[in-house]
C-alpha cells in the first residue's frame, strides 16, 4: 500500500509509504492519499489527521519518472487532481498536522503547506526543487509558500531551488517546531492530543475563519469570526464549559463534533 492509514483513539496518521522511491507522488499515492483524508473526514471518532512519511524522506517531490514525458495537458491533468486533494485536506473541518520526517521537497513540501500546522524533525529538508528540473512548483507551492513566509524568502527559495534545513525552515515560519527525530511523532501525537481534547465545533470553526480570513480583507475576516464565534453558542459544549467555570467546577469533557 502506497499510503497507510491507522486508528490511534481521535488521531488518524496517513503515512506515505513508498519509501523506494522516497515517497514521490504518483497517480496511486494520490488515490490512496484522498481515500485516507476521506476516510478521516467521514469517521465522526477521529477529531485529528497526522501526515507523515515512512522511511527517510517526508515526500521527496512529485514523481519524476511520472512527469518527465508529460504533454502540457497531462501535466495540467496532475496537477488540477493533486491540487483537489490538497485543497480538501487544507479545508476539511479537521485540522491537520504534518509531521515532516525528512525531505520535503517540491511536491512534499507543497503537501506539508496544505496541513494545518507542520512540525519537523531535526533532519528534515525542505525545498521547492522546480526550476532546476525546467518547471514551476505545480501542487500550490507559488500560492501558498509566499503565504506562509512572505514574498521574498518564498521567491528566494523557489528561484534558487535551494533546500533549507529543519532550523531555518522554523526560522522563517514554514514550520512551527523542530524537535529531535526520535521525538517528532510524539510531539505531533501530544499535539493531537491538546487539540483532540477542546471543543471540536469551536476549533473547526477556528480553523475555517483562519483559512477564509487568509484569503479576504480584514472586515471580511473578521465578519468570518463573528460568525463562527456565533455558532459556537449554539452547542452544549459551550454552555458546559462556561456553566463550570463560573460554578468554578471542572468540566469532565466535550462532546459536540
Ligand atoms: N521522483 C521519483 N523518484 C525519486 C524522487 C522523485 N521526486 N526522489 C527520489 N526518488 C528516487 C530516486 O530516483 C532513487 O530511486 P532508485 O535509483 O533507487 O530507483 C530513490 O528514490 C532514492 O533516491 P536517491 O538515491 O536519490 O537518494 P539520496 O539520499 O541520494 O538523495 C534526494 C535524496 C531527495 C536529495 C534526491 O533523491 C533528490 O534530489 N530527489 C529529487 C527531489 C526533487 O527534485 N523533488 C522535486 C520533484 S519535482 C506539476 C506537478 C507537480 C509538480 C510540479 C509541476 N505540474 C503538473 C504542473 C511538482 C514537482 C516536484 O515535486
Amino acid at each position: 500500500m502506497s499510503v497507510l492509514y491507522e486508528k490511534k483513539e481521535r488521531v488518524a496518521v496517513i503515512t506515505i509509504n513508498r519509501p523506494e522511491a522516497l515517497n514521490a507522488i504518483n497517480y496511486d499515492v494520490l488515490a490512496k492519499l484522498s481515500e485516507a483524508v476521506e476516510a478521516a473526514a467521514a469517521d465522526d471518532e477521529i477529531y485529528v489527521l497526522i501526515l507523515t512519511g515512512a522511511g527517510k524522506a517526508f515526500v521527496a517531490g512529485a514523481d519524476i519518472s511520472l512527469m518527465k514525458d508529460f504533454s502540457p495537458v497531462e501535466a495540467k491533468r496532475f496537477a488540477e487532481y493533486a491540487n483537489a486533494i490538497f485543497s480538501r485536506l487544507e479545508s476539511l473541518p479537521k485540522p491537520s498536522i504534518a509531521a515532516v520526517n525528512g525531505y520535503a521537497l517540491g511536491g512534499g513540501c507543497e503537501l506539508a503547506m496544505a496541513c494545518d500546522i507542520r512540525i519537523a524533525g531535526a533532519r528534515a529538508k525542505f525545498g521547492q526543487p522546480e526550476v532546476g528540473l525546467g518547471i514551476t512548483p505545480g501542487f500550490g507551492g507559488t500560492q501558498r509558500l509566499p503565504r506562509l513566509v512572505g514574498a521574498s524568502k518564498a521567491k528566494e527559495l523557489i528561484l534558487t531551488a535551494e533546500s533549507i534545513g529543519a532550523d531555518e525552515a522554523l526560522k522563517i515560519g514554514l514550520v512551527s517546531r523542530v524537535v529531535p527525530d526520535e521525538e517528532l511523532m510524539g510531539t505531533a501525537f501530544e499535539l493531537a492530543g491538546k487539540i483532540a481534547r477542546n471543543a471540536q465545533v469551536a476549533v473547526r470553526q477556528s480553523k475555517d475563519a483562519i483559512n477564509r480570513g487568509l484569503q479576504c480583507d480584514l472586515a471580511t475576516g473578521l465578519s468570518y469570526e463573528a460568525q463562527a464565534f456565533s455558532v459556537c453558542f449554539s452547542t452544549e459544549d459551550q454552555k458546559d464549559a462556561m456553566n463550570a467555570f463560573v460554578a468554578k467546577s471542572k468540566l469532565g469533557g466535550f462532546k459536540n463534533k
